[in-house]
């Protein structure tokens, strides 16, 4: 594939509500979009880093700056999406910018080739279960009313971010109104440290799938050691960067899932490896999300379809977040959202609500 030119596109998103986490609070999303132009066609990706590099070291500005000095510099002539990697190999790090890239280029290739993400995968389901990640609250109550509304739109499982100071106690309160069947996780975002360990062993009698990501990025030992320790399954996310992270995480025994977020790990070919690995290795993934919009959303679905994700994700409907979706937004049937089956992701922005969310585009001839 030759690629005449990729745009820069940033958009400000408007949340319906404050979303808070042990490690911040967002307002507002700030995403940098994709559109990668060829003699065939465009194609579109996007880039999940937040502004602030409070989730992991990206942050939005710096993966534009990455982008447009040593990323798309370096495409070479023909490029196709099973090869753009090798060639950003030079360049340490900077995943969440790479997958970005590595999305358009697939979206595009794939459009003018009429197939979509989802067979281009191997996916093998025409909708995935759909779980709700729900934030930090000010008090109990506020909680509870929270989770009921999502119950009642049909969401499959609750995941509830934690702190220091907010866990035991939000998570009883949630299992107590709710009951034992009720699917729930709970995500620290790396809060805790294994001195920790004692305290989180109070979460056990409460039957979460699992705690998702309690200790740091790379405290892959001690999640270990956590994991002997705690009935609760533990669950990695930020931890997870690579196969290789993987491969390294399996084999310490530090996880028994994992949550698979594509921008992560470098893109949906990664993403994939990852899913092989854990599904040859009995270790169950799902998808996570990082607020993205339909576009994001739309590829995360396709992979969430694939065989090994055996447990819902954090792949809920547009109106989760947004009052207004870039796409046509991804609504909830019956808990689930249905795998686009169009070329490429299946979605497209639409140009007048594209345009109303726009701060910024730059061209950038390749
Ligand atoms: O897309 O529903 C979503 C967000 C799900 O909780 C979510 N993501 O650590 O898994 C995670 C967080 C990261 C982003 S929080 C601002
Ligand atoms: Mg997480």
């Amino acid at each position: 594939m030759k690629v005449k030119g990729i745009e820069l596109r940033r958009i400000a998103m408007p949340l319906k509500a404050p979303f808070r986490t042990s490690f911040g609070v967002e307002y507002a999303r700030d995403i940098l979009l994709l559109r990668v132009e060829t003699p065939d066609g465009e194609g579109w990706g996007e880039c999940v880093a937040m502004s602030e590099p409070r989730y992991n070291c990206e942050y939005v500005d710096g993966a534009a700056e990455v982008l447009r000095r040593f990323l798309i510099p370096a495409l070479p002539d023909h490029v196709t999406a099973a090869t753009v990697a090798t060639a950003l190999e030079p360049f340490k790090g900077h995943r969440m910018a790479k997958a970005a890239l590595e999305s358009a280029l697939l979206d595009a290739q794939l459009r003018a080739g009429g197939e979509s993400f989802a067979s281009y995968l191997g996916a093998v389901r025409d909708r995935v279960p759909s779980g709700v990640s729900v934030g930090i609250m000010d008090s109990i109550p506020e909680l509870l009313d929270a989770v009921e509304g999502f119950v009642a739109e049909g969401y499959l499982r609750i995941k509830l971010k934690i702190a220091p100071g907010w866990d035991i106690t939000p998570i009883a309160a949630v299992r107590e109104r709710f009951g034992d069947a009720l699917l729930l996780q709970a995500d620290a975002n790396a809060a805790y440290t294994l001195a920790d360990a004692r305290h989180l062993e109070q979460l056990d009698p409460f039957g979460l799938l699992f705690i998702e990501q309690p200790l740091a990025d790379d405290d892959l030992v001690q999640h270990a050691h956590l994991a002997r320790r705690l009935a609760t399954p533990v669950c990695l996310d930020e931890s997870i960067e690579s196969a290789a992270h993987a491969a390294a995480a399996i084999s310490l025994g530090a996880c028994s899932v994992v949550n698979i977020k594509p921008g992560r790990v470098g893109g949906y070919l990664e993403a994939r490896r990852i899913h092989d690995l854990c599904r040859a290795h009995g270790i169950a993934v799902w998808c996570g999300g990082m607020i993205e919009t339909g576009i994001g959303r739309a590829a995360n679905v396709a992979l969430a379809a694939l065989p090994g994700f055996t447990l819902p994700g954090d792949t809920s409907a547009s109106s989760r977040y947004y009052a207004t979706d870039i796409t046509a937004p991804f609504a909830l049937d019956n808990g689930h959202l249905s795998v686009p089956t169009g070329p490429g992701t299946g979605v497209e922005p639409l140009p007048d609500v594209l345009a109303e969310v726009t701060t910024s585009t730059e061209w950038i001839t390749v």
